[in-house]
């Protein structure tokens, strides 16, 4: 595969500052290195250069939101433009709003090609909020429910077409904090949640392969993968810990199955803080993670 690395360097989205360092902070680890060395053909296209983080309290339920739409549309054109290219972007966040502006360009690529869309959203929380429930008007609480076409026109019509997904793309795994509105509104919209409780009594095996079921060669595959879905005992560096994530060895699986499926074609990797962190242990992670994404296994299996 050709993969270009697309750095978003903003936490606008968030309620904590330093995710704008998440970008440098994977190349450090040597994310492009190692996909190197996994025979991937990379381009590094650098970083975005967006509105800088004026770090006001919310107004009207939204922190930053023209902040916000402008860093997403220039996510959503450089992400369409490696599409239309042929090559799998990988988004270098940042916050994880961005997460708006890189599936909305997936999503047209997939209508304009007429490739069938699924979404694995790896997090801690479900990212549904609205400005009417948000408790922290923070925007990357809400990117889901904007992309399902709930928020403000400016976020859930950023291509100036309708919203860009049906929730039945999506399937949510690790969550584990999700707010009290929030939880209607899931529940109202029907959203596909592999969530801890679900994943402790069954296992990350068959929850995972629930949430892949129904692929085929003509489903294009993106995966985002909010660092803070990682257990915080392991993923100490992002701003919104939750205890009870998955383990070392559950997030291998997960990466692994994905990469088995063979059809990734996209990938945000968001909300990595290295300012939490001590000595980049997370962004590490994070590296070793997206190299079992790109087929890293201990033994050879086919
Ligand atoms: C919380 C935190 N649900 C909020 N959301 C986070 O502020 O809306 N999402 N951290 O990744
Ligand atoms: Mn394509
Ligand atoms: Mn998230
Ligand atoms: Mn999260």
């Amino acid at each position: 595969p050709s993969v270009s690395l697309i750095g978003a360097p903003t936490d606008i989205g968030a309620g904590h500052q330093g995710a704008r360092l998440g970008p440098e902070a994977l190349r450090i680890a040597g994310l492009g290195e190692a996909l190197v060395a996994r025979g991937v053909d990379v381009v590094d296209r650098g970083n975005l250069d967006g509105p800088r983080n004026p770090w006001q309290p919310p107004v009207d339920g939204y922190r930053h939101l023209n902040e916000v739409a402008t860093w997403n549309r220039l996510v959503m054109d450089a992400v369409r433009a490696e599409l239309r290219d042929g090559r799998m972007p990988i988004l270098l966040g940042g916050d994880h709003c961005l997460g708006l502006g890189s599936i909305t360009a997936v999503a047209r690529h997939c209508r304009e090609t007429g490739k069938k869309l699924r979404v694995i959203w790896l997090d801690a929380h479900a990212d549904f909020n609205t400005s009417n429930v948000t408790p922290s008007g923070n925007i990357h609480g809400m990117p889901v429910a904007c992309l399902c076409g709930i928020g403000p026109r400016t976020l859930t019509h950023l291509d100036g077409e309708g919203p860009a997904i049906t929730p039945d793309v999506i399937r949510q795994i690790g969550i584990r904090s999700v707010d009290q509105g929030e939880k209607r509104l899931v529940k109202e919209h029907g959203l596909d949640i592999y969530d801890m409780r679900y994943i402790d009594e069954v296992g990350m095996k068959r929850a995972m392969a629930e949430a892949l079921d129904g692929l085929d060669a003509d489903t294009h595959l993106h995966v985002s993968f909010d660092v803070d879905f990682l257990d915080p005992s392991i993923a100490p560096g992002v701003g919104t810990t939750v205890p009870g994530g998955p383990n070392y060895r559950e997030a291998q699986l997960v990466m692994e199955m994905i990469a088995d499926t063979g059809l990734m074609a996209s990938l945000d990797i968001v909300e990595l803080n290295p300012l939490l962190d001590k000595r980049n242990r997370t962004g590490k992670l994070a590296v070793d993670l997206v190299e079992s994404l790109f087929g890293k296994s201990t033994l050879m299996r086919d």
